[in-house]
């Protein structure tokens, strides 16, 4: 059976997650916090990591790519190789413009750390223009890339709400709020793979902040 590796208070965790769940695929769950990872399957010691029969894959993306072509029941690719191309466009948005520039906040969003002035204005204005452009390629209607649930909404239930949450408390406001975000993470709520995710991660989060604690003590 598959083994999803790495923790569920993890966002790039929770997207392979998703998807495993989405598409009803049987896999395990196996515990490896950050710096407790098995570096042969994950050399630069980040989560999530997939052990397959055949060997270990990192990276969610190429994770997520696998899963599709290994496992084609419920596809969250369209069959029309353009119909895929926007979906997988859309996901590399959300990852690259998105997440990626967002998680400078993290440290001091999340973590009790300390991001320069500089920084967050340099992140703010990039954070802006960017989301005007993804703005651009979605109407939410009802998922990110039309009618049907894909790889793009996996990752979009896992990495907008950090965005706005992440926003919010560094400048005072959601950065995704002109966008009908909140009621299409609603939408995604009422699934019941997602509510999976979302109670877990709560779980997970909870058992973080305590080793943290522990840690510190
Ligand atoms: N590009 C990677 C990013 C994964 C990632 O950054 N995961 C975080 C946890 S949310 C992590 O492992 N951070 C530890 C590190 O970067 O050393 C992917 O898509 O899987």
């Amino acid at each position: 059976m598959l083994k999803l590796c790495g923790f569920a208070a993890s966002n790039y965790y929770n997207k392979v997650k998703l998807a495993l769940l989405e598409k009803g695929v049987p896999f395990e769950e196996v515990l490896a916090w950050l710096g407790e990872t098995d570096k042969a399957a994950s050399p630069l010691g980040k989560v999530p990591y997939l052990i397959t029969e055949q060997g270990p894959l990192c990276e969610s993306t190429v994770i997520l790519e696998y899963l599709e072509d290994a496992y084609p029941q419920h596809p969250l690719l369209p069959g029309d190789a353009f119909a895929a191309a926007k979906v997988r466009e859309l996901l590399r948005f959300i990852e690259l413009h998105l997440e990626l520039v967002a998680r400078n906040l993290y440290p001091e969003a999340f973590f009790g750390g300390k991001v320069s002035d500089a920084a967050k204005e340099k992140v703010g204005q990039q954070l802006e223009k960017n989301i005007a452009a993804f703005a651009k390629l979605t109407a939410f209607s009802p998922f990110i890339a039309g009618d049907q649930f894909t790889l793009a909404d996996v990752a979009a239930a896992v990495h907008l709400p950090l965005v706005s949450s992440a926003t919010k408390i560094i400048y005072g406001r959601d950065h995704l709020a002109e966008l009908p975000v909140r009621d299409y993470l609603k939408r995604l709520g009422e699934r019941p793979t997602v509510q999976q995710v979302n109670a877990d991660r709560k779980t997970n989060t909870e058992l973080m902040l305590q080793r943290a604690r522990a840690a510190k003590a």
